[in-house]
């Protein structure tokens, strides 16, 4: 650690936030106004140091993104080693050190940390990059001197997607094992996926449309492109350098909120359509019809497809693995009934935030997890990777199966929901079934939905049970909603008060339009 004097006046370059009740290190990790994040990445970076040494010398990732959020908006995750979300006890480390007061309280919790934790001679390993941002920058020399301070090992990626570093992260920490995860650079990551895509689909080409939300997932998959030749990509919205377009009327969150186009992508019919967010890790597809009326095909329909698809190719080759999924509270009701019903398998319900859906989904040989919004992967348990790896096949055609199942776990970012893997995903899995966006639109339903977000004066009043889908707190609030629900066709409604915004989300569904619009309407005024 440096010393005390040295400690200072680096600290004192980075002012501290501003905010009522201090910052809070939640599912999304630190997110805020980028003004008040200067010291919160100073702390990171010292944070990532400690976990590091903690980890005998792992690297740990620093992730600088805000996702979907206003261009004004910056914020920062921590990556743990295999690739995975920052193990959740350590969260609130984070949020003591960001919301030290002084320097002084700062440099004694490390102190003690080291003390406590014998890391005095440990070496430290990080690894950073950050989407488009302008602030980015500055943040990130912030989260580089906060490493500095324990004299840390630091690889400056820049420009990533948030999918990509976590991806280099698990390379970087698998690549002197029996098992490396790939090649850990940008070179190692497009080759990954174009190996496995081209192995797959061959000659084929396809086509597709992406509205990159003006932000680095378009200049990422362009990348991917030119060593793809399978792929026929248009990208839209790729205006990285002008700072205010990011995410702005385009972009994964724009198109699932508003249900419409984002700007850029006119409507020919049955054209394939998807947008990425601003760091890249979620994605929806959408087309519009003869009509020019918009589809959304978002996170439940990619579930739903990968989830089928993976069911009947791991029948078709014999293995011996079971498929589920796991979905939020926000999942379409009609996706839910869908997999239990149609494709009879098991679903499960967690809490918001992908840590959540990520851990619920290892129980599975095979899970599938997606939040509505576009969020999500597959994930293969260790059992079911021995088996497809080491199976013999007893027919060709178990034989094509087993190889298809071989190249998916190549192609699905098994760290995180990556949107430009996801996508990959899917064109596949659409080639293999020679479907259009129709078809597989026509699988199920969507009951009409809406989500609404209500201003409350305090939303830490709202407690929930029973995955979000119930209110505990206030008292008498569930009871009502009941009430109001029980007269809707197909009604669903229920209120959580968001992890990332202050205020309260309500999601309501039923049978028609008119009906879930006037149930989202009559919920809200019970919250207000
Ligand atoms: P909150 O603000 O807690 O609802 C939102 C999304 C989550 C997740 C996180 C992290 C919805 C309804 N909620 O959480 O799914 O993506 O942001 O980015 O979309
Ligand atoms: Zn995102």
């Amino acid at each position: 650690l440096l010393s005390y004097e040295d400690f200072e006046k680096l600290e004192v370059q980075y002012p501290k936030p501003q905010i009522n009740g201090g910052i809070r290190y939640g599912t999304a990790g630190f997110r805020s106004n980028s003004r008040d994040l200067p010291f919160v990445m100073f702390c990171c970076g010292i944070l990532a140091a400690l976990r590091s040494r903690y980890l005998g010398g792992q690297t740990i990732g620093v992730m600088i993104t805000a996702s979907h959020n206003p261009p004004g908006d910056n914020g920062v995750k921590l990556i743990d080693p295999q690739g995975e979300m920052l193990e959740q006890s350590w969260e609130v480390h984070a949020t003591d050190m960001a919301n030290c007061q002084t320097a002084k309280q700062l440099y004694e919790f490390v102190k003690q940390f080291i003390d406590t934790y014998k890391l005095h001679d440990a070496v430290a390993n990080i690894a950073w990059a950050r989407d488009t941002r302008p602030s980015g920058e500055y943040l990130a020399r912030a989260v580089e001197d906060g490493a500095h301070c324990l004299k840390s090992n630091i690889r400056a990626y820049k420009l990533l997607t948030t999918p990509q570093l976590h991806y280099m992260v698990r390379a970087l920490n698998t690549q002197s094992t029996t098992n490396p995860y790939g090649q850990p650079d940008e070179e190692g990551y497009y080759r990954k996926l174009a190996k496995s895509f081209g192995s797959i689909l061959k000659d084929a080409k396809i086509s597709i449309t992406v509205d990159g939300a003006n932000g680095v997932g378009a200049i990422k998959v362009a990348e991917l492109a030119k060593v793809c030749p399978q792929l026929d990509l248009t990208v839209v919205n790729y205006h990285t350098d002008v700072p205010n377009a990011l995410n702005v009327e385009c972009g994964a969150d724009f198109v699932k909120v508003q249900q419409r186009l984002p700007n850029n992508v006119k409507p020919e019919p049955f054209k394939t359509c998807c947008s990425f967010d601003g760091d890249a890790d979620r994605i929806v597809f959408y087309y519009t019809d003869s009509e020019s009326k918009f589809h959304l095909l978002d996170g439940d329909k990619i579930s739903t497809l990968a989830a089928m698809f993976l069911r009947d190719l791991v029948a078709q080759a014999g293995v011996n693995a079971t498929v589920g999924v796991v979905q939020t509270a926000y999942a379409n009701g009609a996706s839910s009934d869908y997999i239990r019903d149609n494709l009879k398998l098991a679903v499960e319900v967690t809490p918001t935030g992908v840590k959540h859906l990520h851990h619920s989904a290892q129980r599975f040989d095979i899970g599938v997890y997606f939040e509505a919004n576009g969020h999500g992967t597959v994930l293969f348990s260790p059992e079911a990777l021995t088996q497809i790896f080491q199976y013999e096949a007893q027919s060709p055609a178990q034989k094509t199966a087993v190889d298809l199942l071989r190249s998916l776990t190549e192609l699905i970012n098994q760290t995180v929901g990556d949107a430009i893997s996801d996508m990959m995903l899917v064109l596949v899995i659409l080639s293999y079934k020679n479907w259009t966006l129709k078809e597989w639109d026509s699988e199920y339903n969507d009951l009409p939905n809406r989500l609404v977000k209500v201003l409350v004066p305090d939303r830490r009043i709202f407690e929930t049970t029973d995955a979000e889908r119930k209110l505990i707190k206030p008292e008498g609030l569930q009871a009502r909603i009941d009430s109001v629900v029980k007269k809707y066709s197909k009604g669903r409604s229920f209120a959580r008060a968001s992890g990332t915004e202050d205020a309260v989300r309500v999601y309501a569904e039923a049978q028609t339009r008119p009906e879930a619009d006037e149930l989202a309407v009559r919920v809200s005024e019970l919250v207000s």
